[in-house]
């Protein structure tokens, strides 16, 4: 498990180098924008169980197949298990942001997780609709211009769109 600091260190160290100017560039630009990261993270995570039963409630509405009998989210186990994929997924890309890296979420979360719902008979295009409802109510809640301090939070937020991405896209 990596995060942006431990990353530009091994990538420096695979090839004998110190670390460059533009690295440690890169790295100042992320300490002084800290506070913004921080910011998301705190707003996510504090909104989790909303962002979680929000999607999980639009993608039932979308897709009621799956709330009727013999579908994958038919009975309160399956229900459970669904709103707790949902949560666990979420909980990982809040990992990936707070560290600035994707490889938490893929290590632990999105590895192996594609083959896991192919052998549960679980509909992994249908986690995807329901990572990018999540995405959504959080860009919401996290870019909220009104909310926050004024500042520039594009690229985070792009960041932030790219774990939800890749989630989505680790099981479709
Ligand atoms: C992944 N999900 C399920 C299981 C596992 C995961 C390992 C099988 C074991 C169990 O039931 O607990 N676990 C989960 C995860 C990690 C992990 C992400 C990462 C670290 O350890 N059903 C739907 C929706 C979708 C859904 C499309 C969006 O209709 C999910 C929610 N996951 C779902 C369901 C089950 C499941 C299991 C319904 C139960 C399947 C079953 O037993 O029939």
């Amino acid at each position: 498990m990596l995060d942006a600091f431990a990353k530009v260190v091994s990538q420096a160290d695979a090839r004998g180098e110190y670390l460059s100017g533009s690295q440690l560039d890169a790295l100042m630009n992320m300490v002084r924008d800290g506070n913004k990261r921080m910011d998301t993270v705190n707003r996510i995570t504090s909104n989790g169980s909303a962002i979680v039963a929000n999607a999980a409630r639009a993608l039932f509405a979308e897709q009621p197949q799956l709330i009727a009998p013999g579908g994958n989210a038919y009975t309160n186990r399956r229900m459970a298990a669904c709103l707790r994929d949902m949560e666990i997924i979420l909980r990982y890309v809040t990992y990936a942001i707070f560290s600035g890296d994707a490889s938490v979420l893929d290590d632990r979360c999105l590895n192996g997780l594609r083959e896991t719902y192919l052998a549960l008979g679980t509909p992994g295009a249908s986690v995807a609709v329901g990572v990018q409802k999540m995405k959504e109510a959080a860009l919401a809640i996290a870019g909220d211009p009104n909310n926050i301090t004024k500042g520039d939070c594009s690229a985070l937020m792009s960041e932030v769109s790219s774990y939800f991405d890749r989630a989505a896209s680790a099981v479709s």
